[in-house]
């Protein structure tokens, strides 16, 4: 999203709030969350819920939170019908989306080789790019076939996910990019014991990599949404209840975005945010930096301080004798080497340090 600050401090923060992308989307002034697990903890993609315990009770999104936008119940959903519970999460550093379904129906409808089987929606628009991105809501191309290949779902992306599937693939990608369905771009596992027409309840553990552009002819061109803490993306999601194999199609269309457009065009999603760790499951304290060598003649190299914590002071051993107290120091070496950098800091919740062996090599 592009940004214009005029002239003073106010009125560049009125453009800001005036933009602010959750107002842009669907279901303005919400912003549901994504809880991003440590690296230590993150989920094991075998269809059992126990590694999403630790994610707090308000990042799950019930179907209180759905309309029905297709079969005409709104906001009136029926438990015994069917009830849904989804939470998403993320991990900082991997470029991927997760997501735990839980799902009781009265009826499972999956015994069809076809697109008629009880679905679970999902879209997402990693950087908010906005704007139709489905074939038939091509803005100018007629004939939604030529749109095919250079549109559909290429800069946001349509799943159609089986629940369950049986004797299907996991999702159907309804766009020209089926192979963003496989490894190493998603995978999926879902648990369940009842047979096609049969009530019971459903688990299915998987995540996806959000694309900003997923071309056709495969991921050699494709670009991967970069996932930045507490920026903001775009998603919803909805159930296709199928309740009746004879049926023509699908009974409801429980919707998270309550615009059923949502399906094909990514302004109608919800504002959804890649939260920062719970601080439970923060270190109080720790020590982690970055560098770039700015000047290769000069040696001039800049260090940035990323740790974590309240922090009161820095001490940096560059590696060559020679230290410093500054946060993020800049430091001229005087001849080439492999060097270890360490960083100490200090604050009212302990100390820590981070030392690099051998990452600063200079000629
Ligand atoms: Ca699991
Ligand atoms: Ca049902
Ligand atoms: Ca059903």
């Amino acid at each position: 999203m592009k940004r214009i600050c005029l002239s003073t401090g106010a009125l560049c923060l009125l453009l800001l709030l005036f933009v602010e992308p959750a107002l842009a989307l669907e279901r303005s002034g919400v912003v549901f969350k994504i809880f991003q697990f440590p690296p230590d903890r993150i989920p094991r993609i075998d269809g059992k819920a126990d590694d999403w315990e630790i994610v707090p009770k308000d990042y799950i999104i019930g179907i209180d939170q759905l309309a029905d936008t297709v079969g005409g119940r709104g906001t009136n959903y029926n438990r015994a019908d069917l009830d849904v519970q989804v939470r998403v999460g993320w991990v900082k550093g991997l470029n991927q989306l997760y997501f735990l379904y839980e799902a009781s129906d009265d009826y499972w409808d999956f015994a069809k080789t076809d697109l008629h089987n009880d679905i679970f929606e999902l879209v997402v628009d990693g950087d908010l790019s906005g704007g139709p991105f489905i074939k038939h809501m091509h803005p100018f191309l007629k004939n939604p076939e030529e749109a095919h290949t250079s549109f559909h779902g290429v800069h946001a992306q349509n799943y159609h996910i089986f629940t369950p599937s049986e004797g299907k693939d996991w999702t159907m990608v309804w766009g020209c990019q089926p192979w963003i369905k496989e490894l190493p771009f998603a995978n999926a596992a879902q648990a369940f014991n009842f047979r096609p027409g049969q009530s019971g309840r459903f688990i299915l553990e998987f995540w996806i990599t959000p694309f900003d552009y997923a071309p056709a002819d495969g991921p050699d061109q494709a670009v991967i949404s970069k996932l930045r803490e507490s920026a903001l993306i775009g998603m919803s999601w909805s159930i296709l209840d199928y309740d009746d194999e004879k049926a023509e199609r699908f009974k409801a269309f429980w919707n998270l975005s309550h615009k059923t457009t949502m399906y094909g065009n990514a302004s109608d999603l919800c504002a959804f945010r890649l939260m920062p760790l719970e601080p439970a499951l923060r270190k109080p304290i720790d020590a982690q930096w970055s560098f770039k060598v700015v000047d290769t003649v000069r040696r001039l190299v800049a260090f940035q301080d990323e740790s974590s914590g309240e922090i009161n002071s820095w001490k940096w051993d560059f590696g060559d004798g020679t230290t410093s107290t500054e946060r993020h120091p800049q430091h001229s070496y005087q001849k080439g080497g492999e060097f270890t950098v360490t960083l100490w800091i200090e604050g009212s919740t302990g100390k820590a340090r981070r030392a690099k062996v051998w990452d600063l090599v200079l000629k």
